[in-house]
């Protein structure tokens, strides 16, 4: 990465300014990674949840800032995969930060130094990226306790940059964009500046629809769970009509999703319409679709329908 202006043309006087930059977010599962990205972007890029795994594919934020294009890759938390759709999530994430100029670690600081943390920062620290140490949820502890995990981490590898923040009440991210902007290397813009995210409509609502599963059940069934647009209709009236088909594993799974006479699946339904509604600003009719498939988890098609690439 250079740090000195691109020359400019010849012919012309006035050099090239910009400055644009590919920043990999990374880290365990649960860190808060998208809820940052939402943050430093300014709005809702990529699905959040309470629970572990749930961004499955690299999802790209362009955030314009003082001058810079930071191009944010969100990614799947890093853990020991099993299954087929699980070794394709990480190999994402690990493919993201390889192509990277900079690398956010993000940690759950509340969590500490766990081992999913610690087998994370050995493999960075064999990475040619630089990488930033992020501390996130610094809303839920004591700044005393920061210290101590902050010298743990530096000790192990050596971070460019450390920095503190709370990615849900938004504290230390302006400072954070200040900086990354500050040392992405000169350059064009690499994307449109109003090109917010690359998520295609249809994955869009699949993913909402995820959302909420996501949110609204719990144990298994949210991991063994994905979430397809079979059909994307444009009416006349300016409304659309978009028929997802949400696969599980197994006959008990999607009778927890249907839920007594149907009531979950509506519910499930009725919050991921109203927030499309907000994210595509127009009416939207939603058909949802429960089907039972065993080992979809194993299965090629419907990992590449996520986003993913095969990697066996
Ligand atoms: N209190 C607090 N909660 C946070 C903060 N950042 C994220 N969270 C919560 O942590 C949980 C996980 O957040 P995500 O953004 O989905 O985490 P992730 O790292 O993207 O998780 P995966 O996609 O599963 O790898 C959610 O319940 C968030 O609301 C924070 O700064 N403070
Ligand atoms: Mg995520």
């Amino acid at each position: 990465m250079t740090d000195t202006p691109a020359p400019a043309p010849a012919g012309d006087d006035t050099p090239t300014q910009t400055r644009c930059g590919i920043i990999a977010v990374v880290g365990a599962p649960n860190a808060g990674k998208s809820t940052l990205v939402n943050r430093l972007a300014g709005s809702k890029v990529s699905i959040v949840s309470p629970k572990p795994q749930t961004t499955r594919f690299r999802i790209r934020a362009v955030v314009m800032h003082n001058d810079a294009q930071l191009v944010l890759a969100d990614t799947p938390g890093i853990f020991s995969p099993r299954r087929r759709l699980d070794r394709a999530m990480v190999a994402a994430a690990w493919e993201s930060t390889q192509d990277a100029d900079l690398a956010m670690l993000v940690v759950d600081a509340r969590a500490g130094l766990t081992e999913a943390l610690q087998s994370i920062v050995s493999v960075l620290k064999r990475s040619k990226v630089p990488v930033w140490l992020v501390l996130n949820k610094t809303d839920l502890i004591d700044t005393k306790r920061l210290l101590p995990l902050t010298a743990a981490l530096n000790e192990q590898l050596q971070f460019e940059e450390t920095l503190m923040v709370s990615a849900e009440t938004g504290d230390g991210v302006e400072r954070m964009l200040d900086l990354m902007a500050g040392r992405v290397p000169y350059g064009p813009y690499l994307f449109p500046e109003d090109d917010l995210s690359d998520l295609p409509d249809r994955m869009l609502a699949a993913e909402i629809v995820r959302e909420q599963i996501l949110r609204q059940t719990h144990e298994e069934v949210p991991h063994h769970t994905t979430v397809e647009t079979e059909q994307w209709e444009e009416r006349r009236d300016g409304s659309v009509r978009i028929d997802c088909t949400i696969y599980v594993g197994r006959a008990s799974q999607k009778a927890i999703i249907i839920g007594d006479g149907g009531a979950k699946v509506k519910e499930i339904g009725r919050r991921a319409r109203s927030e499309l509604e907000k994210l595509l600003e127009r009416r939207v009719h939603l058909f949802l679709n429960v089907k039972e498939r065993q080992g979809w988890d194993e299965e090629r098609a419907r990992i590449r329908a996520i986003g993913l690439e095969d990697i066996g």
